[in-house]
């Protein structure tokens, strides 16, 4: 069994069902949910003029490998409708591997840990609340340090109802 954290993100349509749909695809497709994060509203990150985006972290079990895994979350993205033409556009759902066990893969298509996940308070927010003792395979931190040293002032806050 391997552990994986996702971060999930959405700035479209209604953002909090999507957010739990993905969820419950998530536990059918990839395997059990073993914890989440609340969900995040979070200003935009790396693009101007983009509405909010709410995002959640969620630790998953799975038998699958890091290849099948992005095989379905990206299966589970376009049946919730997403649609890619431009990076970083708005999107319904985004779903990102953050971490698969401890390894280290740098290949074309696939990257972990995500590359930018170390820069990002929408991030390391959400994930700080699920994994404070984890510790980043690349950069041998744990994400509550690394949280600490963020250098990103972006707002990111308690999604309320
Ligand atoms: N995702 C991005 C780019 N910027 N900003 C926030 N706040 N949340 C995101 O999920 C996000 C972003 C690219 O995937
Ligand atoms: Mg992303
Ligand atoms: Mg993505």
């Amino acid at each position: 069994m391997h552990t994986v954290y996702l971060i999930l993100g959405s700035n479209l349509g209604n953002s909090e069902q999507q957010l739990a749909d993905a969820i419950r695809m998530i536990e059918s497709r990839v395997g059990d949910i073993i914890d989440e994060s609340a969900i995040y509203e979070t200003v935009a990150w790396g693009v101007n003029n983009q509405p909010n985006y709410l995002n959640q972290a969620v630790k998953v079990h799975t038998v699958l490998t890091p290849e099948e895994t992005l095989k379905e979350v990206l299966e589970i993205e376009k049946i919730l409708g997403r649609q890619r033409k431009v990076k970083w556009e708005a999107r319904l759902i985004d779903i990102d591997i953050l971490f698969y066990d401890a390894i280290i893969l740098d290949t074309p298509n696939l990257k972990i840990p995500h590359p930018l996940l170390h820069l990002r308070r929408f991030v390391l927010g959400p994930l700080v609340e699920i994994a404070s003792g984890l510790i980043h395979p690349a950069y041998g931190m744990g994400i509550a340090d690394l949280y600490e040293k963020l250098d990103d002032n972006l707002s990111v806050k308690r999604f309320e109802r």
